[in-house]
């Protein structure tokens, strides 16, 4: 059974996530699920945490991460049975590496996730911290500090080791070369989304 892919966007801070997901989206005529989804209550406490205006727990913080994407899920997977491809910016990939270098125990993490939708392809854009460094200085929001993108950054290589369908693109390049790595991977990804939608973890 042919069926739409799910295409998940990754990236280190300053990897040029946002215009590779953008790109993709229209070449792919794809729907577009930015994580997190501020928009729905879930979300509304998300990015007040995020934005600093309030504090809570970090299993708290973790696990409303995972509910946001569980709101979601029914429709990506009705989508993808469908025949539409869904592209998501940050997954569960992000839940765990944010929490894990937040110094949650990694399986614990991976368990509230374990179930969603698995991606047909992870797409995950990576640059060194001294070239992240040339291309500006960090936002305001939580989490936007080198300490803690470093911590990111080893948890990224952690999962990396623990998941298939992992593709890490140098994102150190121009715009236009790494959109090339970034399209031929997806468009193959389209090509083979097939049969029942998979458990991320199982
Ligand atoms: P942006 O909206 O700028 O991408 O930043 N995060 C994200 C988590 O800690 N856990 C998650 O599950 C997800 C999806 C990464 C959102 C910030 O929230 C972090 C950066």
């Amino acid at each position: 059974m042919k069926r739409g892919a799910l295409l998940v966007i990754e990236g280190l801070d300053r990897a040029g996530k946002t215009t590779q997901v953008e790109r993709l989206v229209q070449e792919l005529d794809a729907r577009l699920v930015k994580f997190p989804d501020r928009t729905t209550p879930i979300g509304r406490m998300l990015d007040s945490y995020l934005q600093q205006k309030s504090e809570l727990d970090d299993r708290a913080v973790h696990l409303l991460f995972s509910a946001n994407r569980w709101e979601l899920a029914p429709s990506i997977k009705a989508d993808l049975e469908a025949g539409q491809t869904v592209v998501c910016d940050r997954y569960a990939f992000s839940g765990i590496a944010y929490s894990v270098a937040k110094g949650l125990p990694f399986d614990w993490c991976l368990s509230s996730d374990a179930s969603l939708p698995a991606p047909d392809l992870t797409l995950f854009l990576t640059l060194s911290p001294s070239v992240a460094a040339q291309r500006g200085g960090y936002g305001d929001e939580r989490y936007e500090e080198p300490g803690m993108q470093t911590r990111v950054r080893a948890a990224f290589e952690e999962i990396e080791a623990r998941v298939r369908d992992w593709r890490s693109i140098d994102a150190e390049r121009t715009e236009e070369e790494v959109w090339r790595d970034v399209s031929e991977a997806a468009e193959a990804a389209v090509r083979h989304a097939h049969g029942p939608v998979r458990p991320l973890f199982s």
